[in-house]
């Protein structure tokens, strides 16, 4: 696996980790008048860590085009050299989530030594029901889990179970169930029958779960149904886990659901009921964008971390979210999006713990409204770049990671080695 030359990442930092030191110092004093011990956050923030998707190294693209980049990944090996680059880097990336068919390999003892010497595990696998393969028998033109036809629910029952029996050989410990089966036009299927069928076959699925093991079910509003989506909400989500058992959570895409809605109160709904699987962070202003965490409403992004941090904080009965990302990158370089919006997401982690818990405590009791909502804020405005950047440099990670990166040259290096990809029609990978 050919990542970056450790010796230049040890250059750049020589040039920049004198003022880090100065302001990690700095910004430890500030928050030592807040009550704030820096050194308790640093030790939360280096052991925070978010997954990334392996789909998300190749440049995205919309339904009506994609325009690859250069060096773009050819193969599952590449892929994982590109998120062993971003964890080098980063260093806040330990794990990556696979799709199948998509990352399909001959050897997956092959593949797990790879990433165990990029320094990388796998987090929960993700099946593909919402398209159809090569010499697949049967379409999921009409569904999968809920299709009418028995044989095709049979048939995505089995991918599914063959996406765990490939985790296991991974390491992984969770499986990821998102399905696009819906309705265009009203009349055009039974609710309750569907989600019937929804039951039936995660039951299956569910039956094929080690018992170590999670399975997370991701609710989105729409598409590619535009009328209606059988795991439309977190609501259908909900039911569906506490049906399935206990094994079973509800995963939150944040570009899952219609503009405004409070997605922190569904986080702190599913946390009381001990079902909230974990995270695909993102961020949207209109649909699913699936653009770059953060990128366009870091407050909402903090609100949902604030309910994450309060209930660990608060040691909520079966608190363990998976953390991931799930993004698109149509127009950037994607190691670069994924490096900068993994350390956006712990960014906003790093502020959540910066809420002082017992003034708020104090201030909802009181009613006092704006003094609650301010400390928020005042953890919120807080520039928490210092302690980032000492958790990079603690960890051999860089100090300034895409500069690093862009001095590296790592992308024309894999641009000279990989063919080039001509442009093409649609889809997202
Ligand atoms: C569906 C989704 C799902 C993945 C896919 C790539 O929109 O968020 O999590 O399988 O994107
Ligand atoms: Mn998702």
């Amino acid at each position: 696996m050919k990542t970056i030359d450790p010796s230049l990442i040890a250059a750049q930092n020589d040039k920049l980790a004198r003022h880090v030191h100065h302001d990690y110092e700095h910004l430890g004093e500030q928050l030592a008048r807040r009550n704030i011990d820096i050194e308790t956050v640093r030790a939360r923030v280096a052991a925070f860590g978010v997954a990334i998707p392996s789909w998300g190294v190749g440049t995205g693209g919309t339904r009506f085009a994609r325009f690859p980049g250069q060096g773009e990944p050819r193969h599952v090996f590449d892929k994982l050299q590109d998120c062993a680059v971003i964890q080098q880097l980063g260093r806040a990336t330990p794990t990556v989530s696979l799709h199948i068919p998509w990352d399909r390999c001959s050897d997956w003892s092959e593949l797990r030594q790879a990433a165990e010497a990029g320094g990388l595990a796998f987090d929960a696998m993700n099946s593909n029901t919402f398209s159809d393969q090569p010499g697949q028998p049967l379409s999921y033109k009409f569904g999968s889990l809920t299709h009418v036809d028995a044989a095709v629910r049979e048939q995505a029952v089995a991918h599914n179970l063959e996406c765990i029996a490939i985790g296991r050989k991974l390491g992984s410990k969770a499986l990821t169930v998102w399905i696009g089966d819906g309705s265009n036009f009203p009349g055009q299927q039974h609710f309750r029958r569907a989600f019937d069928r929804y039951l039936d076959s995660t039951r299956q699925i569910y039956a094929g779960l080690p018992g170590d093991w999670r399975m997370f079910l991701e609710h989105k509003i729409c598409e590619p149904a535009f009328y209606a989506t059988v795991i439309q909400d977190w609501g259908s989500s909900f039911l569906a886990a506490s049906a399935l058992g206990p094994q079973a959570q509800c995963l939150v895409d944040l570009g899952h659901h219609a503009p405004n809605v409070n997605i922190e109160l569904i986080v702190a709904r599913l946390i009381a009921a001990g079902k909230l699987a974990g995270f695909h962070f993102n961020d949207s202003k209109y649909g699913d964008d699936d653009l770059d965490a953060g990128s366009v409403s870091p407050y909402r992004l903090f609100l949902v971390f604030n309910e994450l941090i309060a209930a660990e904080h608060e040691q909520a009965t079966g608190f363990d979210p998976a953390y991931m990302l799930d993004q698109s990158h149509n127009v950037t370089d994607p190691i670069e999006s994924l490096i900068s919006s993994a350390a956006q997401v712990q960014r906003t982690c790093a502020q959540a713990l910066l809420v002082d818990r017992a003034a708020l405590d104090a201030a909802q009791h009181a009613n006092d409204a704006l003094t609650a909502t301010g400390l928020l804020q005042k953890a919120f405005q807080t520039d928490v770049t210092p302690l980032l950047q000492r958790v990079r440099l603690d960890a051999g990670g860089a100090i300034d990671p895409i500069a690093t990166y862009r001095a590296s040259g790592y992308r024309q290096r894999v641009a000279e080695e990989r063919p080039a990809v001509k442009g093409g029609s649609g889809g997202i990978v």
